[in-house]
């Protein structure tokens, strides 16, 4: 008897101490190619390198130019208001493929930036022959300066990266509320299985369960 209540308290407490250390953090990781909408040109490619096997991207070489068509948007559940920074796993060859637009709201109006050409939600892309990670940023006309995003409640956000550029390579976002700016600290990373978990607040799995009770007696 004992032991099984010392047992249980262990486990107890630790799930207690889980818990509080959870909700200290929040990072998910989506991959580029499962946005809910893929709007063409925007395309998923195939590539070894790539996580999942895949990106997205509008097909084109180096130097091609164009752009300002097509885009990926993702419906992503946010249990936790707060402060949010994103980062893309990405590949730009040069000059003419290195930009996003990136619009999140509700923190960001619902503003179409390919017409708008809004700066504010201009994403220069770090330049790399690699699949690299980079932060999203704005990139103003008075220089470039990482974003950062408030949600102000827990619920349903819409996420869309557009195209400013063809051929800039989107692989992953991930999305954290550590704000670093320091790769090595922020540490993103690709999808993991507990990151297609739809999301579910305990308060509501609690009042689930009551009601179920409830309705069988
Ligand atoms: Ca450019
Ligand atoms: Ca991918």
């Amino acid at each position: 008897m004992r032991f099984k209540t010392f047992v249980f308290g262990t486990l107890f407490i630790f799930g207690l101490l889980l818990t509080v250390s959870m909700s200290y953090s929040y990072e998910r990781a989506v991959e580029a190619e499962a946005a809910d909408t893929i709007e063409a040109p925007m395309v998923v490619a195939d590539d070894d390198a790539a996580s999942g096997g895949q990106f997205v991207w509008v097909e084109g070489e180096p130097l091609t130019g164009g752009g300002g068509e097509g885009w990926v948007e993702f419906k992503l559940h946010i249990s936790e208001p707060g402060t949010y920074a994103l980062w893309g796993k990405v590949i730009a060859w040069d000059g003419n493929s290195d930009s996003f637009w990136v619009t999140w709201q509700p923190a960001d109006p619902d503003e179409n930036a390919q017409e708008t050409q809004n700066t504010e939600f201009r994403w220069g892309v770090a330049q790399s022959n690699e699949w690299s990670w980079d932060r999203i940023n704005h990139w103003l006309d008075g220089g470039t300066f990482e974003r950062e995003w408030e949600i102000a409640e827990a619920g349903e956000t819409t996420l869309r990266i557009a195209v400013r550029e063809d051929a800039c390579m989107l692989d992953v976002i991930y999305i954290t509320d550590n704000l670093s700016e320091d790769e090595a600290e922020v540490n993103p990373r690709d999808p993991i299985p507990e990151d297609s978990l739809t999301p579910v607040e305990p308060q509501d799995k609690l009042a689930t369960t009551w009601g179920r009770l409830k309705a069988d007696r």
